[in-house]
Order: C-alpha cells, then sequence, then structure tokens
C-alpha cells in the first residue's frame, strides 16, 4: 500500500534550490515485500500478462555479478505498474513539477550486486543527467522517482546527486549511465567552475528520492552482501510533445510509424499518473 503525503512549500523549495527531494516512507512493508518479490520473478522470466519485455535487452536471470538494469517493467509486472502509476506517487509529482497532470515516460528495475567489501566499479552507475537522453521531449521539467526496496546508503551503492546542478543546463554528452569511471566522469563535469557537491541520497526502505532532469547523479559500488534492489518511475508533465530531429529515442516509435513534431505522449504508452481535479478539490 502506497501511504498519501503531501508536498509542502519548503519541499517545492528545496527541489527548485537543490535539484531533489528526499520523500517520506512511501511504501509499507507489504508493498516493498511486494516489489521485492517482483524483482525475483522479473529476474527469473516469469511474467504478468501475455506479452514480452520492451526488448530483448533483457536476459533471463542475468549476471549476478553485474548490474541488471531494463525499462519499462510495467509491462510485464503488476506491482511495478501498480507503484510507477501510483496517483499517490503522481500527485507527490504534479506538485513538485507545478503542473496538473503527470504521465509516465518509462519506468526502471534495477538490481546492482553486492561485492562483499570487495571495491569494484561492475556495479557503478555513471554521473549523468536523465534528459541527455530524452531530447526528444519538448520540455525538461520532468522528474525521476527513485524507490528503495532496502535502507539504501553509499555502504550499499546509494545514488548521489550533485547539488544544485539542475541549474547548468544540459550539458554536452553528458549521457554516461553505463560508463563505470566516477572520477574520470566527474573530471570532464565538473571543470568550467562548476561547484561539484555530491549528497547521498541517504533512504529508508520504501522511501524515494524525486531528482529533476538535468540533475547529475550516479552511484558506486555496493560493498554489502545483498543485491540493492529499486523500481525508478521517470515521469513527465501532461502536455509533453515530441521533439523531432534532435535526438534517436526508442519510444518516439510509440507515437505511430510517422511521429510528428509536437505530437503529444498521451496515450496508453505513456499512461496519466495523476490528475489534478480542480473543481472537485481545493487541491492546492
Ligand atoms: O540506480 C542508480 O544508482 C541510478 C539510477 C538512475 O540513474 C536513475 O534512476 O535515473
Amino acid at each position: 500500500m502506497t501511504m498519501t503525503f503531501s508536498i509542502s512549500a519548503e519541499d517545492k523549495r528545496r527541489y527548485r534550490e537543490d535539484g531533489y527531494w528526499i520523500s517520506p516512507k512511501l511504501l509499507d512493508d507489504e508493498g516493498i515485500n511486494r516489489l521485492r518479490r517482483a524483482h525475483d520473478r522479473i529476474w527469473e522470466g516469469d511474467f504478468d500478462g501475455d506479452g514480452y519485455p520492451l526488448d530483448n535487452a533483457y536476459a533471463k536471470g542475468g549476471d549476478r555479478k553485474k548490474l541488471r538494469q531494463f525499462n519499462n517493467g510495467w509491462w510485464i509486472n503488476d506491482n511495478v505498474r501498480a507503484v510507477v502509476t501510483d496517483p499517490a506517487i503522481g500527485k507527490l509529482a504534479a506538485d513538485l513539477l507545478e503542473t496538473d497532470e503527470v504521465r509516465l515516460w518509462h519506468d526502471q528495475v534495477i538490481w546492482k550486486p553486492g561485492t562483499e567489501g570487495e571495491t569494484s566499479a561492475v556495479g557503478n552507475v555513471g554521473w549523468h543527467q536523465d534528459f541527455a537522453y530524452w531530447q526528444c521531449l519538448s520540455t525538461d521539467n520532468v522528474v525521476t522517482v527513485w524507490i528503495a526496496l532496502q535502507d539504501t546508503d553509499l555502504s550499499n551503492g546509494g545514488m548521489m546527486t550533485i547539488l544544485g546542478s539542475h541549474k547548468w543546463g544540459l550539458i554536452k554528452d553528458s549521457d554516461t549511465f553505463y560508463e563505470t569511471n566516477m572520477d574520470a566522469l566527474r573530471a570532464k563535469y565538473e571543470s568550467e567552475g562548476r561547484s561539484w557537491v555530491e549528497e547521498p541520497c541517504i533512504l529508508k526502505a520504501g522511501q524515494a528520492s524525486f531528482h529533476h532532469g538535468l540533475t547529475f547523479h550516479g552511484s558506486g559500488p555496493n560493498l554489502s552482501s545483498e543485491p540493492r534492489l529499486s523500481v525508478v518511475a521517470h515521469l513527465i508533465p501532461g502536455g509533453t510533445a515530441y521533439r523531432s530531429g534532435v535526438q534517436y529515442h526508442g519510444n518516439a516509435k510509440f507515437l505511430g510509424p510517422r511521429p510528428q513534431d509536437g505530437q503529444l505522449f498521451a496515450n496508453d504508452y505513456f499512461p496519466v499518473v495523476y490528475r489534478r481535479n480542480r473543481e472537485a478539490t481545493n487541491d492546492e
């Protein structure tokens, strides 16, 4: 079950200033366990529904020593679907984005191996900006919700954000999720007088971090003996449209075979997660 909370003016201010916000615990223990079981089932190739994963990059079982990541778990697992389309989470995002509607752009299911104390870069997620992958969107006012399925800090490879880095704008070639040399990436992005302040996202199981699409983030090794599990929802405001001619993204094909510049990402592939009912409530 997802617990409901509201965003305060101070939360909004922090998100605007820092480029990220840490939520209270959104999932109860039963909800966390459901998603942990969902991970097990997904990696065993046990899917809900009659379909297939988004792409074949998903490998059944996977390598237990490497980062496992794939997009659109909601297509093949009901519990992932429930959480990444949860209106309570959507409302928090809508408030942070200052919009009346939020849709799912895509999700991620991420499993980071534990190295049992060995310092190894295999599970690292390189410093990057999410929007560097999403330049076909008409706005960078987008948010990523990273939901922890265990207590998470730097000892088990928790995420870090770079304070205020969303104010730098889009930095060239910052689509570096899969690069594992954190120091080399830092050297690349820190230049030109940008102040590089690493903020660990310390989360209890069931808490989430919400980061802006331009906020630099990444994560280091999981030194524990247990894998680090998370489910991630990438959310966009209603009215987000296709911006052609800038960058390829696989989601453009879900607009049809001949997508048009300005066409809205507003069909079943991009479900509404939250829509504000302005008449029924004094919701703001
Ligand atoms: O799981 C991580 O460490 C990073 C995930 C990420 O880059 C994201 O959620 O946008």
